[in-house]
């Protein structure tokens, strides 16, 4: 049996700007002007809203969503003030989407995963280079790339999770290299807008405003209960959002390398027959996904198991030729769940007897 507790090292690329990056960089007469990209705006009867806006037109105070009438506005509002006049240009999706794939495919090439997000953000896992300084490096030169390439800029977040990554990418916006160590995490999180918590939208944030909290560390002081009263099981997501834990992996569904799933019991338990009752039904809808996806079978088998104080284990199980999926699939991976998870009942990985928080199953090694 193998022991797996690494360090991982995630990143989240973001483009700076982007629809109206790549315009200024097709037409080099708009450098240094305020461009927004979005609906026409018909000398301030236009209808619809901004797509985006570039840092210069930002300042005006036009952003994303924004009405397009308003935007206008603001535009006259600062050439008034002899500030040079900001071009709007309607989006030219298929140009976005060809430059975006081709920031793609220079993006995977720094990454052991990579899962594209959106048309202009990315997340790597970089593991393997184990450091963080090592992963700085490497970041340096695929901003230099894309900015040799593509003539473009992006924004960077280096740290432990995807949620991290992409909090960190937003913060130094652009041009931006953000790197969050393991250590540093609680500390980069707890002065933060609660808005930046992935899921937190306007809604959210109102009614959480309403109750005075404020930032993640406002959210952090909240217990587990209260949040699942507001939120449903979504809170327990939160509860552990705030804390900075994700376990989420960087995966597109053609790199693929496993599938798994995962459950935070509603309240922590030290039940065995329940806690191997989910491990079964976890099982049963690994097996049916592997099926509908049409993979053939996989090579190892990972428990994860966080206790009540959020310490986090992986105990993994590498079976000789594999498991393939046919009728016998199902019955070998829940024998192999249950060899990883009866550990953890006992003192061999559980010596101070403590409850489970969530329980986790993955195949992975996937063919
Ligand atoms: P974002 O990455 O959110 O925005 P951005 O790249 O323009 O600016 P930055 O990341 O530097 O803050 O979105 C990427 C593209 O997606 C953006 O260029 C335009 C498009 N988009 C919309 O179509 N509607 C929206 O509401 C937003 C936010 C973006
Ligand atoms: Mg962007």
């Amino acid at each position: 049996m193998e022991y797996l507790q690494l360090m991982r090292i995630i990143v989240h690329v973001d483009m700076d700007a982007f629809y109206a990056a790549v315009e200024e960089r097709l037409n080099p007469a708009l450098r240094d002007l305020p461009v927004v990209v979005g609906a026409d705006p018909k000398e301030g009867k236009g209808r619809g809203v901004v797509t985006t806006a570039n840092y210069r037109a930002r300042k005006f105070g036009i952003r994303s969503a924004l009405p397009i009438s308003r935007a206008w506005r603001f535009a006259e509002t600062a050439r008034g003030r002899g500030e040079p006049a900001t071009v709007f240009i309607q989006p030219n999706m298929p140009l976005y989407r060809e430059v975006s794939g081709r920031i793609m495919q220079i993006v995977q090439r720094y990454a052991d995963a990579f899962e594209e997000a959106s048309i202009d953000e990315a997340y790597l896992d970089v593991s393997s280079l184990e450091h963080f300084a090592a992963a700085r490096q490497r970041m340096m030169r695929l901003k230099g790339e894309i900015c040799d390439l593509e003539g473009l800029g992006c924004s960077v977040g280096i740290a432990p999770n995807k949620l991290i990554a992409k909090i960190a990418s937003d913060r130094q916006k652009p041009d931006g290299l953000t790197v969050i160590e393991p250590e540093q995490v609680a500390d980069f999180l707890s002065p933060l807008p609660l808005r930046v918590i992935p899921g937190i939208g306007p809604k959210s944030e109102h009614f959480l405003h309403e109750r005075n909290l404020r930032t993640v560390e406002d959210l952090r002081q909240v217990p587990e209960s209260a949040l699942v009263e507001w939120f449903g099981k979504w809170g327990n997501r939160l509860f552990e959002k705030v804390r900075g834990i994700d376990d989420s992996e960087v995966s597109n569904e053609w790199t693929r390398k496993s599938l798994g799933e995962q459950e935070t019991f509603a309240e922590d338990t030290g039940n065995q027959a329940l806690v191997t009752e989910r491990l079964d039904r976890m099982a049963e809808r690994i097996i049916a996904k592997l099926k509908a996806k049409e993979f053939k079978g996989f090579r190892t088998v990972t428990v994860t198991v966080r206790f009540s104080d959020f310490q986090t284990t992986n105990r993994s199980r590498s079976l000789k030729d594999g498991i393939r999926i046919d009728d016998d699939a199902l019955r070998r991976l829940q024998e192999a769940a249950l060899s990883l998870i009866l550990p953890f009942f006992d003192a061999r990985e559980n010596p101070r007897a403590k409850a489970f928080r969530l329980i986790g199953l993955r195949a992975e090694k996937l063919f």
